[in-house]
């Protein structure tokens, strides 16, 4: 029995194609006090006030000074170190019946969660909803950017997609490609059918092929304004209903980029900030869930001031909120 939150972060943003991820978080932070004190509230009302009781994990953000030595899987080695010590974090964390919230620069890091919640569950079956414009499925034989985190969903199937190949990978950038897909536990971490995709609308050709092998649902954001978010909630679980627990995975580029540019990869077209929200809510109410996350708020790109981080952080609060009276969570840790 889960009794309480423990939040992760995860300040990498070596797997972004643009810098300033990593500040993602701190922007939240600043979101979180202007907020209390913009309408003269106790910050220990809102959710970072036992937020120096996080569990930090280490980053080598350092290396983007260094020159990149893999074209098609850019910092793949340093990668490799923060998603192993991403996957121990969430395994641990699992492991003493907290509940993971995991807070990310980028989304490269979210194969390392993937593998954290298998490991400390290897016999159950996962299910992903990944809430993101992207599809995040090229491997580094289909990737047109070599960016990685457009990367994770590749790597937690064990799928190289050599099908579609339009790379040839030189020697060391395959032996840390093999490495990350093994990292927690060997090869794939869950089935393609098991992976839920909400908003996705800039997939590449590669991408898609890969969703139509596996049957992978895309709910558009166009059926989330016509149906509501309570009823795509809905489906998405009823998609998942063979599966035993569900991680979600929220990156904000799922959002609207008029909102905010505050993100490496805008996209218009995108869920507002109340349907954002409202299927965070709803996944957090569901018993299933045993793992959240959100990444890629980049400050150094909003057009807006602190828009994105403002709006991101008052899904947070509301999915923290969700987890708390629905899973009986105690408190925040
Ligand atoms: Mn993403």
């Amino acid at each position: 029995m889960v009794s309480k939150i423990k939040v992760i972060e995860v300040k990498s943003e070596i797997a972004a194609g643009t810098r300033g991820a990593s500040l993602g978080i701190d922007a939240l932070k600043t979101a979180c006090l202007n907020k209390a004190s913009k309408n003269n509230t106790p910050v220990s009302k809102t959710f970072f006030a036992t937020y120096n009781q996080c569990l930090t994990v280490p980053t080598v953000n350092e290396i983007l000074f260094q020159d990149n030595k893999y074209p098609f899987a850019k910092h793949i080695d340093g990668l490799l170190k923060v998603q192993t010590a991403t996957c121990q974090a969430v395994n641990d964390t699992l492991k003493q019946g907290l509940f993971p919230l995991v807070l990310a620069g980028d989304h490269g890091s979210a194969a390392g969660t993937i593998a954290g919640v298998k490991q400390a569950y290897p016999n159950k079956r996962l299910g992903v909803i990944w809430i993101d414009a992207h599809a995040d499925l090229h491997s580094p034989y289909t990737t047109p950017s070599g960016n990685m985190h457009g990367m994770p969903l590749a790597i937690a199937l064990n799928e190289n997609n050599e099908a579609h190949r339009i790379n040839t990978l030189d020697a060391a950038t395959n032996e840390y490609w093999e490495q990350l897909k093994n990292v927690g536990i060997k090869g794939a971490k869950l089935k393609g059918e098991d992976i839920v995709l909400i908003a996705g609308r800039d997939i590449e050709a590669q991408e898609q092929a890969l969703m139509d092998k596996y049957g992978m649902r895309n709910f558009t954001a166009e059926e989330v304004h016509t149906q509501g978010a309570e009823a795509i909630a809905k489906q998405t679980l009823d998609i998942l209903s063979d599966c035993d627990m569900v991680y979600v995975s929220f990156d904000v580029d799922s959002m609207d980029s008029a909102i905010s540019a505050g993100t490496g990869t805008p996209v218009p077209n995108g869920l507002t900030v109340a349907e954002a929200r409202d299927l965070n809510v709803a996944f957090a109410r569901s018993s299933k869930t045993i793992c959240w996350e959100m990444v890629e708020i980049n400050p150094t790109l909003d057009d807006k001031v602190n828009l994105m981080a403002e709006n991101a952080f008052s899904i947070l609060e509301a999915t923290t909120e969700a987890l708390v009276s629905h899973h009986r969570l105690v408190e925040v840790s």
